[in-house]
């Protein structure tokens, strides 16, 4: 059987993972997972865990490990077989012990944002709440203000958006990360891009994910985007 492709992306809020992960998607066919999509997914579906994870969201703090462990290897257990990119999980060195215990991870890819570019982002961005498709009211502006392009439905901002949150999940992130960068550092899998735009980081990960693809063939190309 062909080698499987697994792939993670990190970076502080709004520093371009779902932006980026959606064009790794399209671009190599990997199965795409975004770990902030699956939790929205859960509070609009009204599940049991409903009013603990959006209490976390809410105020910019971090799931609960075993909720979220729990919930990305149940996602990865239904990708068998097929060759995947990881967005927003492992946040936590708990959670990166817990992956590592299961999957060995290929490529680990860090975006290193400047802090006054990802307030400046948020506070731009729109979502369509039931595809997650992101908007940006400077950098990708949808067509008709205030509405979803393929639905014509009204687009929202996220409450874990807003300054003060926004502030909390900035700190949390540090701190959380650092023991997760340093793991994959040792096993020699991190590769960090630094820069204020997207479309400029974007044309060097695009060659590395090429480079590194091009000596590990991949399994079915298919695309799943949330
Ligand atoms: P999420 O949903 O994973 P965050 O906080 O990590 O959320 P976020 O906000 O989704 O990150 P992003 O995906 O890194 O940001 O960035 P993006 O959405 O692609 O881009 C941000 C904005 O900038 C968009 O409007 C985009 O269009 C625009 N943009 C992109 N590039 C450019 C550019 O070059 N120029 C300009 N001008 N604009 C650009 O997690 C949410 C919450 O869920 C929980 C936590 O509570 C978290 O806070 N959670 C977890 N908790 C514990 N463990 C985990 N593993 C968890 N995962 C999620
Ligand atoms: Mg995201």
């Amino acid at each position: 059987m062909a080698k499987l492709f697994r792939a993670a992306i990190m970076g502080p809020p709004g520093s371009g993972k779902g932006t980026i992960s959606k064009r790794i998607a399209q671009s190599f066919g990997l199965q795409y997972l975004s770990s902030g999509h699956y939790l929205r997914e859960g509070i609009a579906a009204n599940t049991e865990t409903r009013v603990l994870v959006k209490t976390y969201i809410d105020r910019g703090m971090l799931v609960p490990d075993h909720v979220m462990t729990r919930l990305m290897l149940s996602k990865l257990e239904q990708l068998s077989g097929h060759s995947w990119l990881l967005d927003g999980f492992p946040r936590t060195l708990v959670q990166a012990l817990a992956l590592n215990n299961l999957y060995q991870l290929d490529i680990v890819i860090s975006l290193n944002i400047p802090y006054e570019t990802l307030k400046e982002r948020l506070s731009d961005r729109w979502i369509h709440p039931a595809s997650s498709r992101v908007y940006n009211m400077g950098f990708n502006p949808p067509r008709v203000q205030g509405k979803d392009d393929i639905t014509g439905e009204s687009l929202i901002q996220h409450d874990d958006d807003k300054p003060e949150a926004l502030m909390a999940r900035l700190r949390h992130y540090k701190e959380v990360a650092k023991p997760v960068i340093d793991l994959y550092k040792s096993q020699g899998i991190l590769h960090s891009f630094s820069g204020t735009e997207t479309d400029r980081i974007w044309p060097y990960i695009n060659s590395l994910l090429s480079n590194k693809m091009h000596t590990l063939p991949l399994d079915a190309h298919q695309t799943q985007t949330p």
